[in-house]
């Protein structure tokens, strides 16, 4: 064994600090038991059950997160493509271990996940890999920074990756336009975008703060 190697984390990221990451999943279990309660979601349940007419109870169907976290570089212990040269790269040496504000700039629901939306400042930018949305077919055309996310839960048998490819998902059907129905909600507006895909923009962004670093498991 190199050590070279065994050097590489899992994942870089910023991790929520105590107490926002608290704050965060206070907020996130309101807006999901809050979504239940909505004729607008109850009306399109058999997304999530499979079943006309079935309810379902969203805190149930989802397993969350205790700490949270917002991947930049998913790096695998190495092997992950780019991994090398983003462990190697100046920006995130020097960064490690610093502390920003995340802001929260929304909610989104799936059948398989719930996250919040994260928009990065242009200093934060800079530790995002080039390729965190190229990669990923049909998210070509979105913006550098679009898939940042925090994974706040999954449904069983489903991975936190998912989460951010169900972000760029709904990102990719707001860009072609689709605009689904809309709920006006206290926290801000709810879109559908068919197939359980629920999007709630904040009005008021939720502000974390976080530390970049990394994660070995
Ligand atoms: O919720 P997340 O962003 O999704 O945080 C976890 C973290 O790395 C540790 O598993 C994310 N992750 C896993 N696999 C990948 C991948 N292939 N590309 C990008 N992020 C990934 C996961």
């Amino acid at each position: 064994l190199q050590l070279e190697e065994v050097k590489i984390p899992l994942f870089y990221g910023w991790f929520l600090m105590s107490p926002a990451n608290e704050k965060v999943k206070c907020s996130a279990i309101d807006f999901v038991k809050t979504l239940d309660t909505l004729e607008a979601f109850k009306k399109h349940s058999a997304d999530f059950t499979g079943k006309a007419e079935k309810e379902v109870d969203l805190e149930q169907h989802f397993k969350a997160k205790a700490s949270l976290h917002c991947t930049t570089k998913f790096s695998n212990y190495g092997k992950a493509e780019g991994a090398k040269e983003y462990a190697q790269n100046l920006v995130v040496k020097d960064h490690f271990g610093s502390v920003s504000e995340l802001s929260l700039i929304a909610f989104f629901v799936t059948p398989r996940t719930v996250g919040a939306r994260v928009s990065l400042t242009k200093e934060q930018l800079q530790l995002w890999p080039v390729d965190a949305e190229s990669s990923v077919p049909g998210a070509t055309g979105l913006p550098h920074g679009s898939r940042a996310h925090v994974t706040l839960a999954c449904a069983a048998g489903v991975e936190a990756v998912q989460t951010g490819l169900d972000l760029l998902d709904i990102l990719a059907l707001q860009k072609d336009g689709q605009q689904g129905e809309l709920v006006e909600m206290e926290l801000g507006s709810l879109s559908y975008y068919g197939e359980g895909r629920w999007m709630l923009a904040l009005r008021e962004p939720i502000c974390a703060s976080a530390c970049f670093s990394s994660s070995y498991k």
